[in-house]
């Protein structure tokens, strides 16, 4: 069996779990190692050059090294017969919970304030919030969603909400669903965490309209795509205090620019897109189980809706 690894990112990290969990692959990397394109069984990628995907007439699945899709679902050439999987891993989301709960507790117990009260040499003590009372609303209840979600419940945050595509029944979320509920969702949410998919609906979500439904001096985290803000519109309301401070670890334009304005904000914290990075480890044992499911004559777990977009 022939593994292809298509990526910018070094392989070095998955030579090792390659050869623990598929010990029978070759493994090739895309642009160093000679390989005949139809002798091609599995394909690795993590943003892979637009066109490069078409070119393998006997791949049986194209494993994405993320979760997140929309790089590979922007190719007009992607082939549409066989699997796309994307990485559902419990480490990610554990990664990801771990994010999303340092950012909510740290906009929760004021840190961004006593951070810019600290640069001016000020000491004012301001009231604390209650956990149980903060009103955390998540945007996109999936995997890592969902995960967020529950790790907040754990630290005694009781009011917590979810918006997705399908109504969910999660103990202890409340869950809102598909566009019309989104400004009820907004409403009521203190602290947005953004942690939907990049596509055709989610894109622009975030804009001067939406962020204008949310209550005045709310908190925005978004980790999931910089696609989903209109970035222009987040500035300005970040200006006018219709949003207190962001936490921001996606981006139209990854890297950011040196000249963005987001670097200079200081009621903008800015992470380079590692809310929850791939290990490879986890990774590749899952990949080696839906290896294993497609030799099996099964359908791997996991695959892309390419309808959806996710
Ligand atoms: P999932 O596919 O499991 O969940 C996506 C969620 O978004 C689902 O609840 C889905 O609704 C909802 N959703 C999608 N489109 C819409 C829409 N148009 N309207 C309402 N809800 C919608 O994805 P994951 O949780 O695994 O990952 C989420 C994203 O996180 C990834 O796509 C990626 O962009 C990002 N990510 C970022 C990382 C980082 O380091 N910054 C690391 C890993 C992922 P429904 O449940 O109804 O289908
Ligand atoms: C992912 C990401 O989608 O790193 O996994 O953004």
């Amino acid at each position: 069996m022939n593994i292809l690894y298509i990526s910018d990112m070094t392989f070095d990290p998955w030579v090792k779990p390659l050869h623990r969990y598929c010990p029978d692959a070759d493994l090739f990397v895309w642009g160093k190692d000679e390989i005949d394109a139809a002798d091609v069984d599995y394909v690795l990628v993590w943003k892979p050059p637009a066109g490069v995907l078409q070119n393998f007439p006997n791949a049986k699945a194209i494993f994405n090294l993320g979760a997140g899709v929309d790089a590979l679902l922007h190719d007009p050439d992607l082939p549409k017969d066989i699997p796309i999987v994307r990485l559902v891993d419990p480490r990610l989301s554990s990664s990801m919970a771990e994010f999303i709960v340092y950012w909510v507790l740290h906009f929760h117990r004021g840190m961004h304030t006593y951070a810019q009260q600290q640069r001016a040499g000020e000491w004012t003590p301001h009231g604390q919030g209650h956990t149980e009372k903060r009103r955390v609303g998540i945007l996109g209840l999936g995997e890592l969603g969902q995960d967020a979600a529950h790790a907040l419940l754990m630290l005694g945050f009781e009011n917590i909400a979810g918006w997705s595509r399908s109504r969910k029944e999660l103990p202890g979320i409340e869950s809102f669903a598909g566009p019309a509920e989104l400004d009820d969702f907004l409403a009521r949410t203190e602290i947005l965490v953004c942690l939907l998919p990049g596509t055709k609906e989610t894109n622009g979500l975030l804009n001067a309209k939406t962020l204008a439904k949310l209550p005045k001096g709310a908190f925005v985290i978004n980790s999931g795509r910089g696609s989903l803000i209109v970035e222009d519109d987040l500035i300005e309301a970040l200006n006018t205090g219709q949003i207190a401070a962001a936490a921001l670890d996606v981006f139209q334009t990854e890297p950011l620019p040196d000249d963005h304005a987001f670097w200079s904000m200081d009621n903008v914290f800015v992470t380079p897109h590692i809310a929850s990075l791939t290990d490879s480890e986890s990774a590749t044992q899952i990949i080696a189980e839906g290896i294993e499911a497609i030799e099996d004559g099964d359908l791997p777990e996991n695959v892309v809706d390419l309808k959806k977009g996710y």
